[in-house]
């Protein structure tokens, strides 16, 4: 099959007008977006996202997660497909480019086959995974982990967002629960754009990240029982502070991973008391710490110390502790031919570009489960992601789907 000449180029205007026109939807107070998965918001963006497909010629398929599979035809009927996606869901105070350029770009990639007219053998499945963020609804990934076979229908359905309800309840109710079985569909391979979402590539003046791994993840989620009390009439010596004991476990984690550097994070970004009074110490205190690296005996070395040092914490302070792992996945390496098709483009079309680890999960990590999978990444300003003020140039928009379209071109097959 012949490689994609270097003039072959996406139309970098009309990815932008989609990615601001899709910002519009469930917008943020700050500039960015709020548009959290099955909400009212994410079935508007979804609407917007299945017209633009359908005008581009792609027929629609839905599984029983919510998950969004737009098909570009191939000239051979028995070609597995290659998959192009990310996810439009976002974070409550998200940005605009964090999953949604994946997905736009994957669109703008087969409007751009369609200007020129190009053929591929294997057909092309524009993807927009559900519930990539699992910030209403945790995990992390938990569509695709679905898909992947990580987690069962029936997990997924039962996850419950912070006012109960459950993700089943929630994507009938937007009518979005599609009829095809989550993993039913086998993939030739997947390639996903994505913003790094970090500092890197900004610092090093590069264009486009050739993603070889994704560093390893586990939330574990500690639930902390105390005794409700008032805060002002109770000695210090009668308390059972679970509040302390949140706070001495926050500070343990910042020391773990201190000392696992370089490579290793650790924090919490959710914590819930209960009944979260200002005038009573708290009966309940529910967190969730995230930590990562890309090296498994880190990852795993990490987990054992804080479960062990949080349980001694709360020893000392006469405060129940138990945890339960609510989110998790091994370091991840992508497939080397795939990850030379990205170098590849990029060295044709004249990118600057770096190999990166990619500090954030994203769905291809769990697609690299059951198919040859890899990433593209462009910069972010400030390496700020998870942040209404996530902002990238038109220029690097344009460049890192540039590459996702060569690549792509590679592995699916230019038919003349
Ligand atoms: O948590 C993550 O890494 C992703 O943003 N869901
Ligand atoms: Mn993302
Ligand atoms: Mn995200």
């Amino acid at each position: 099959m012949a490689a994609p000449g270097e003039n072959l180029r996406i139309n970098g205007d009309r990815l932008w007008d989609s990615l601001m026109e899709m910002a519009q939807v469930g917008p943020g107070i700050a500039g960015g977006c709020n548009r959290q998965t099955l909400t009212d918001e994410d079935a508007e963006g979804r609407k917007l996202f299945q017209k633009w497909c359908e005008d581009a010629g792609m027929t629609m398929g839905v599984d029983k997660m919510g998950t969004m599979f737009m098909t570009r035809p191939g000239t051979d009927p028995d070609a597995l497909p290659v998959y192009v996606g990310s996810h439009l869901d976002t974070q409550p105070t998200g940005g605009k480019y964090d999953g949604v350029l994946g997905v736009l770009g994957a669109l703008e990639v087969v409007r751009s086959m369609n200007d020129l007219g190009i053929k591929t053998r294997h057909p092309i499945v524009v993807t927009n995974w559900a519930n990539e963020e699992g910030a209403r609804f945790a995990p992390a990934m938990l569509a695709s982990g679905v898909f992947a076979g990580v987690h069962s229908l029936e997990y997924g359905y039962g996850r419950k967002d912070l006012e109960g309800k459950t993700y089943g309840e929630e994507l009938e109710r937007i009518g979005w629960l599609g009829d095809e079985e989550v993993g039913a569909r086998k993939m030739h391979a997947y390639y996903e754009l994505h913003i790094e979402q970090g500092p890197i590539l900004e610092a090093e003046g590069k264009d486009i990240g050739v993603v070889t791994h994704c560093q390893g993840l586990w939330w574990l989620e500690f639930t902390l029982t105390g005794k409700e009390a008032h805060t002002g009439s109770t000695p210090m010596a009668l308390r059972v502070n679970a509040g302390l004991a949140m706070s001495r476990i926050l500070e343990m984690v910042q020391d773990v991973a201190m000392s696992e550097q370089p490579g290793a994070v650790g924090g919490v970004g959710q914590v819930n008391f209960s009944p979260n009074s200002r005038n009573v110490l708290p009966g309940k205190v529910v967190f969730t710490v995230d930590i990562r690296t890309p090296s498994q005996e880190k990852l795993d070395r990490m987990r054992a110390k804080i479960e062990a040092e949080a349980a001694r914490i709360c020893e000392d302070l006469g405060v129940g502790c138990s945890v339960e792992a609510v989110g998790h996945f091994d370091p991840v390496t992508f497939d080397e031919e795939l990850v030379g098709n990205v170098r590849k483009a990029a060295e044709r079309l004249g990118y600057s570009h770096m190999n990166i680890i990619s500090g954030a999960g994203h769905d291809a990590c769990w697609a690299a489960k059951v198919a040859p999978a890899t990433m593209v990444m462009c910069p972010c300003v400030d390496g700020l992601s998870h942040n209404e003020a996530e902002e990238i140039s038109k220029e690097w928009a344009k460049a890192g789907t540039d590459v996702l379209f060569h690549a792509v071109l590679e592995t699916a097959g230019i038919v003349e």
